[in-house]
């Protein structure tokens, strides 16, 4: 077919090029007179002249793409975090200063209409955002690839805090239209649900077996094009929203049932209302199964038919596509894939089993016992019968292989059963994802080795050349370009731009760590990113914070894994030390906390009051002059972040070791020269290693003494009753103090604590105070702090999701870069 040819017009990337196309925008696609456009016209006219730009690009790669002997990545997610789209395009564009340029001309101001946009927070937290990470790399390194998930229509909750408690209020993104996405009404798939299966003959007398669905929905694609940074690949983020299918109300307009068609919209259209907005553990509820494999059937249908399009063999499929699993919400693919090839395509089990175990891929994310998913058999068996044959199948012909290799061992074929039979009948969808995969990876090299060793370890001992571990990256282009424009700007000045794809080459920074006249430099970018994060907290809670003081920060999911309530304990001893003698020395500081809470975890909710009656209190008190202020800043998400990150001086990653499988914050902070407290937990190891001991403080158990401490019965009173200052911060609590004399109120928290606490902060308590007393003091030697600020950013190359990618890439995906010429 002829190439497109689209140069000129609203291809044209010049600067009169861009204007034009912005005053057509306003004109013709908003439909106003430049006079009354409001600020979402100008925002929706400068989003869609960036978005002809990406279309431009988009059908360059596809149409460069096509009829090439290619392979394609399909990153298969429940969570995409992207954060808003306009400024990040406008950097991987390269027409940032361009578009400011226009916008000053034009006669208004940028930063109003970048505030204007709703980010699409179709995620909870590390897990989506990892994927959006990975789908950046992925077009920054010119790898095809399409990003396959669902298009929420309210995406994770907008959190309020109203008197310290949170409140959660349903996100509207798309009330003012997404200017962002194509809606594909001609790309549809019809997904199944309950009913059951019935076997025939084929015409060749083959034995077979069809399914007779319950019901049908149909799922329609939405297509959010993904720009690289600095070429021409665009690839494709792919999410499915359902819908009824038609013939459904003709159907019942026939027989005059007007409401019934109507309930079955609704119906229908109910499984991509919402987001469920627990991290982890997943809810086992029945929409959100029917969510998984609507949108995992969804995306298989349409790789199948991209590659039959392309005229590709079925017993070739691995070849050209490779599907990563992200985590255990679309391991169902597993076995839908089976159903497609062997139902629907009239494969033979076995190649089709070869094809699907060549072809996916499975990231494992948690160690936590209760956040691996398993689904009630009933349950599953009643919304999808063939799914469940299959399942049982897929399982006989597995079990065989393990009594094989360890005959006699029953015990083992039970524990790496597809069917949890140890109390009910669950389906194990990890092992589902495990057996169906050539590849099984964690997160950071800690957790792929506690994969190996506890959580996956008969899978590991029959399957060893299956494991490996990928360590977890964030993208530079959003978390430093993007967030820290001034950083970035003094680094362009030591060392160039071509960091930004290459990160090791931060390195070169190193020297300049050693120079005075920098290093004040460095200060001033941070002392200005406090003060603009200083005004932002002022806007939102009303509370002043002294940018000269240290910003600690946590933010991250509410978890008692996370344990925000050990910070809030120290922050109690702080208080309390001061209480007990005025002039106690002690270096300001800032405290700054944020992050949602799953609306059902009461502990998590508790946790956010806590801190903020800590705050009340502290905040208040004359006493304490000065020398600590709490802050909780409400509603964490992608937008709010850019504020936090660059203004951090210390950053808290301060999980029970062996509980956070890598994390993904305590990258972002230490690459905009925050220094780590943490444990020796998830990537907190590696990123210890990278940027030296010297330059991080580390306190707590190991996860080794962690198990051992749990395996001989650890009992926090034996803790509490050795420490003195535990023990006032813990009555502090008790007493009402934080609680207008409300001895109830924070009693659960209290109790957890002493009579269990499960995630250990006694046992770790004294060595976090200990240590976060070493960070007071190095934090008064400035020059000595900015030169650790400066080796973490130059050493956090690593953890670059671009390094990471290129990693799945060779390791896993065997794909290569396809490069793109525009023209
Ligand atoms: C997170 C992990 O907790 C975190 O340590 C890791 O950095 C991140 O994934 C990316 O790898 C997870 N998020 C979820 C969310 C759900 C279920 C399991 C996990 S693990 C819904």
């Amino acid at each position: 077919s002829e190439p497109v040819s689209c140069t000129g017009g609203r291809a044209d990337m010049s600067l009169d090029g861009l204007r034009r196309t912005f005053r057509e925008h306003v004109f013709y696609t908003q439909g106003r007179f430049p006079s009354v456009a409001t600020r979402n016209d100008l925002y929706m006219a400068f989003a869609y002249t960036v978005r002809d730009q990406l279309l431009h690009r988009w059908i360059k790669t596809v149409e460069q793409m096509a009829g090439k002997d290619l392979k394609i990545v399909s990153y298969l997610s429940a969570e995409f975090l992207l954060g808003p789209h306009l400024e990040n395009n406008l950097i991987n564009l390269g027409i940032y200063d361009d578009v400011l340029g226009i916008a000053k001309e034009e006669g208004f101001d940028i930063q109003v209409i970048f505030d204007q946009e709703e980010e699409p927070g179709l995620g909870n937290g590390g897990l989506g955002r990892l994927a959006a990470c990975y789908l950046d790399s992925l077009a920054s390194l010119e790898v095809p690839a399409i990003g396959y998930g669902i298009r929420y229509e309210f995406g994770i909750f907008d959190q309020e805090i109203r008197d310290g408690w949170q409140v959660e209020r349903t996100d509207q993104w798309l009330r003012l239209g997404n200017p962002w996405e194509l809606a594909r009404p001609e790309i549809t798939c019809r997904v199944s649900f309950g009913g059951r299966t019935e076997p025939y003959q084929d015409d060749r007398g083959r034995y077979r077996v069809r399914w007779i669905p319950h019901r049908t929905v149909k799922g329609v694609a939405y297509d959010t094009p993904i720009l690289g940074y600095r070429v021409n690949t665009c690839n494709l983020l792919r999410l499915w929203k359902a819908e009824a299918i038609e013939s459904f109300e003709f159907e019942a307009f026939n027989v005059g049932d007007y409401y019934g068609a109507v309930d079955e919209k609704i119906y229908s259209e109910n499984i991509t209302k919402v987001l469920y907005p627990n991290d982890e553990p997943v809810q086992g509820k029945q929409l959100r199964l029917e969510q998984q494999y609507f949108f995992v059937s969804c995306s298989l249908q349409d790789m199948l038919r991209i590659y039959k399009l392309g005229g590709g063999k079925l017993d070739r499929f691995s070849r050209h596509f490779a599907i990563q699993l992200n985590d255990t919400h679309p391991a169902l693919g597993v076995a839908e894939l089976m159903r497609l090839l062997v139902d629907e395509e009239g494969m033979d089990w076995e190649p089709a089993w070869d094809v699907t175990c060549k072809t996916f891929g499975y990231t494992n994310h948690t160690l936590l016992p209760e956040a691996l998913e398993k689904w009630p058999v009933e349950l599953f068996a009643g919304l999808f019968p063939r799914h469940m044959e299959i399942i049982y199948e897929i399982n006989r012909r597995f079990l065989d292989e393990v009594r094989r290799r360890w005959p006699g061992d029953e015990a083992r074929v039970a524990r790496m059963s597809l069917i949890d039979e140890s109390g009910g009948r669950f389906v194990r969808m990890a092992h589902l994802a495990c057996v169906g995969s050539h590849a099984i990876n964690g997160v950071a090299e800690l957790h792929s080795r506690l994969l190996k060793e506890d959580v996956l370890r008969d899978f590991h001992e029959m399957t060893p050349e299956k494991f490996s571990n990928k360590t977890n990256g964030v993208t530079p282009r959003r978390f430093l370009v993007l967030a820290n424009p001034g950083l970035t700007r003094l680094i362009e000045g030591k060392i160039g731009d071509t960091w930004i794809r290459r990160p090791e080459e931060l390195r070169k920074l190193e020297p300049c760590a050693d120079d005075p006249a920098f290093r004040e430099e460095w200060r001033r970018v941070k002392l200005e990113n406090k003060k603009n994060l200083a005004r932002v907290i002022r806007e939102r809670t009303g509370i002043e914070v002294d940018p000269a003081s240290m910003f600690d920060i946590q933010v991250k999911r509410l978890h008692e894994y996370k344990r925000q309530h050990l910070n809030v304990l120290h922050i109690i001893a702080l208080y309390d030390r001061i209480k007990r003698n005025p002039s106690y020395d002690l270096c300001p500081r800032t405290f700054i906390f944020g992050g949602k809470a799953a609306p059902g975890y009461f502990m998590a909710k508790l946790i956010i009051k806590l801190i903020n009656s800590v705050g009340d209190t502290v905040n208040r008190d004359p006493d304490v002059n000065g020398r600590l202020k709490v802050v909780f800043f409400p509603d964490l998400n992608v937008k709010n972040a850019k504020f936090i990150y660059p203004a951090a001086d210390l950053s808290e990653q301060i999980s029970t070791a062996g509980k956070e499988a890598s994390g993904t914050g305590n990258m972002k902070f230490s690459m905009n020269g925050a220094l780590t407290i943490g444990t020796l937990d998830g990537a907190n190891v590696e990123i210890r290693e990278e940027v030296g001991a010297e330059n991080f403080f580390l306190f707590g158990l190991t996860a080794e003494e962690v198990y051992s401490l749990k395996r001989d019965g650890y009992r926090p009173m034996e803790y509490f009753q050795a420490n003195p200052e535990l023990q006032r911060v813990v009555e502090r609590i008790a007493s009402g103090y934080f609680s207008n004399g409300d001895r109830e109120l924070f009693k659960p928290l209290v109790d957890a604590l002493m009579f269990h606490d499960t995630f250990m902060l006694f046992a770790d308590f004294g060595s976090y105070a200990d240590v976060q007393g070493r960070v007071d003091e190095a934090y008064r030697d400035r020059e000595h702090w900015t030169r650790m600020s400066i080796l973490n950013s130059a050493r956090m190359g690593k953890f670059s999701s671009d390094r990471a990618i290129r990693e799945y890439c060779e390791d896993i995906w065997k794909v290569k870069p396809v490069p793109i010429l525009l023209e």
